[in-house]
C-alpha cells in the first residue's frame, strides 16, 4: 500500500483514539464534579504503527483486504485504574454506553497469560464522522491497574529487546515479579476503602474551597469591602483548622449571606 493510502486509512483511527480519550477523560471529570471517586485514574491511546500492523498481519496470515476486520487494535486506548475492583466498574460503564458496542472481551485477570500478563481487554465498534460520511471501526480498550501497567510496560520493553528470544532467567524474573504485582494489587484492595475515603475528602475539600473563593470574589463586587475582608479572614481561620465539617458549615453560611446580598441587590 502507498504511504498516502496508509495515511488515509489510519486517519479515522486517529480521530477515534482522540475522541475516545476525550470521552473517558470526561468521565473522570464528571466523577470529580459530583465529588465521587472515579474508577478511571488516567487514559492514554495510540494508533498502531504501520510496521506493527504489518508484523501482526504476517504473524496471523491476514490478507491486506481483511486488515481492518482482523487487526482489531489499530486504534488502542488504555484505561488505568487504581484498584483491581475498578476494572469491572469501568467495563460496565463502557457496556452501557450508546456510542460504543462491545464486540468481544478478553479477561486476562481470570485467565492470566503464560507470560504473566494481566489486563482486561474489550474490542468495541465505534463510529466516527469523516468527510466521506460515518465510518464504523474497531478499537481495543485495555483496562488495567497502575501496577499491572507497570509490569506490562517493562515486560513489553524486554520482549522488544530480546525479540521473542527472552533468556530463561529473565522470563523467570518476570513471572516472579508478576506474582509480586498480584500481591501488591491485593494489598492495595484491602486498604481501598480507606484510600477512597481520603481521596474523596480531598476532592470535596478542593471543590468547597473553589466554591467559597468564587463566592467571596462575587461578594467583593456587590457588598461592603470591610465585610468581605472579615469573611475572608474567617475563611482562612476555618481552613487552617483542616476540619472538613467546619469548612462545609462555613460554606453553607456563606451561601446564605451571599443570597441575602443578592436579594438586596435586586431590590
Ligand atoms: P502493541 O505494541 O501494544 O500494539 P497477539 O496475538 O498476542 O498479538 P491479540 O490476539 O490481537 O494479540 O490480542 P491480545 O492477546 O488481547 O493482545 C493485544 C495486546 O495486548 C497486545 O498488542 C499488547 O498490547 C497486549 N498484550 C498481550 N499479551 C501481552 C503480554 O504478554 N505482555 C505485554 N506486555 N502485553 C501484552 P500488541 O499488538 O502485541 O502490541
Amino acid at each position: 500500500m502507498e504511504i498516502q493510502l496508509w495515511r488515509n486509512m489510519l486517519c479515522p483511527y486517529e480521530l477515534a483514539v482522540q475522541e475516545l480519550i476525550v470521552k473517558f477523560e470526561h468521565l473522570i471529570e464528571e466523577h470529580r464534579q459530583k465529588d465521587l471517586y472515579s474508577p478511571i485514574e488516567s487514559v492514554t491511546g495510540r494508533v498502531k504503527s504501520v510496521s506493527s500492523i504489518l508484523e501482526k498481519m504476517q504473524r496471523k496470515h491476514i490478507p491486506i483486504e481483511r486488515m481492518e476486520e482482523e487487526v482489531e487494535d489499530i486504534a488502542g486506548v488504555r484505561i488505568i485504574c487504581q484498584f483491581e475492583e475498578d476494572i469491572g466498574k469501568v467495563a460496565a460503564l463502557i457496556k452501557k454506553r450508546s456510542d460504543m458496542t462491545v464486540k468481544s472481551e478478553k479477561d486476562y485477570l481470570r485467565h492470566i497469560k503464560q507470560s504473566g500478563y494481566r489486563s482486561y481487554h474489550l474490542i468495541i465498534y465505534y463510529t466516527v464522522e469523516t468527510t466521506d460520511g460515518p465510518k464504523k471501526l474497531q478499537a481495543e480498550i485495555q483496562i488495567r491497574t497502575m501496577a499491572m501497567n507497570f509490569w506490562a510496560t517493562v515486560e513489553h520493553s524486554l520482549q522488544y529487546k530480546y525479540k521473542g528470544d527472552m533468556p530463561a532467567h529473565v522470563a523467570d524474573r518476570l513471572i516472579r515479579s508478576a506474582d509480586a504485582i498480584i500481591a501488591l494489587d491485593r494489598e492495595m484492595s484491602l486498604v481501598r476503602s480507606e484510600i477512597i475515603d481520603a481521596q474523596n475528602s480531598s476532592t470535596l475539600q478542593s471543590n468547597i474551597v473553589r466554591d467559597i473563593l468564587l463566592c467571596i470574589e462575587n461578594l467583593y463586587k456587590i457588598s461592603n469591602k470591610r465585610e468581605v475582608m472579615k469573611i475572608q479572614d474567617e475563611f482562612l481561620r476555618v481552613f487552617k483548622t483542616k476540619d472538613l465539617r467546619q469548612l462545609e458549615r462555613f460554606h453553607r453560611q456563606l451561601d446564605i449571606i451571599a443570597e441575602g446580598y443578592r436579594a438586596q441587590a435586586i431590590r
